[in-house]
């Protein structure tokens, strides 16, 4: 799979693409889910930005997050062939529960989603976790790790966010289109594991 990153941008799917899967990006307000989807899409993502406004002081938490001037309010959507064979199509979530009913569409046809956290505020995480459990959709947790936040072993993250054990806990930098395709795969590695999902 590794062969992706080589990969230049191109807007057209590959004729070879025999397999379409519908990949959620989860995660609390300002976890870098909208800046992932843009650094891994081989399309030019479509954002559903608004400008953070007053409103929001006092419900939207901006500590640590210096350079956000806008949150989504609909969707992220981007895309990336991983093989010959696979797309991926990438919905971003929004981040707020007062978008729950948006959230509640994008479930619909997932085959599992990544979650990311910034350990700078890992409890605010607790109801995305829920939301996806609940569903019984499979899903990773992606540690989006910003220059000034706490380092912590990965067991201490597992202890912290009360994941079982078979769930896949990786690192990236949501800057860094390398880093997160390798989350990514490693995502997708699982549910070919857990055979949630088949190669042809
Ligand atoms: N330093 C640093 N900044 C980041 C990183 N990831 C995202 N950012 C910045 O942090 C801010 C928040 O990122 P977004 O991608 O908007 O976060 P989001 O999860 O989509 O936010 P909502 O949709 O509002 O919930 C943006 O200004 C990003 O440029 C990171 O890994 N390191
Ligand atoms: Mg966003």
């Amino acid at each position: 799979m590794d062969s992706v990153l080589s990969k230049s941008e191109h807007l057209y799917l590959p004729t070879t693409v025999t397999r379409a899967a519908k990949i959620l990006v989860g995660g609390h307000f300002g976890a870098g889910k909208t800046t992932l989807v843009g650094s891994v899409s081989e399309i030019r993502p479509l954002r559903t930005e608004e400008p953070i406004t007053q409103a929001s002081v006092g419900i939207d938490d901006l500590a640590g997050l210096p350079n956000k001037s806008t949150t989504t309010v609909g969707l992220d959507f981007g895309r990336i062939t991983l093989t010959e064979d696979l797309v991926l199509y990438l919905f971003g979530m929004p981040g707020q529960s007062r978008f729950d009913v948006l959230r509640e569409h994008l479930f619909v046809g997932a085959l599992g989603g990544v979650i990311l956290v910034d350990t700078r505020r890992l409890q605010d995480s607790d109801d995305v976790l829920a939301s996806f459990e609940e569903r019984d959709i499979p899903f990773a947790v992606v540690v989006n790790l910003w220059a000034d936040a706490p380092q912590y072993a990965p067991e201490e993250i597992r202890e912290a966010l009360d994941l079982a054990d078979d769930v896949v806990l990786t690192f990236c930098d949501a800057r860094d289109k390398k880093s997160c395709i390798r989350a990514l795969i490693d995502f997708l590695e699982y549910l070919l594991h857990t055979r949630r999902l088949e190669l042809s």
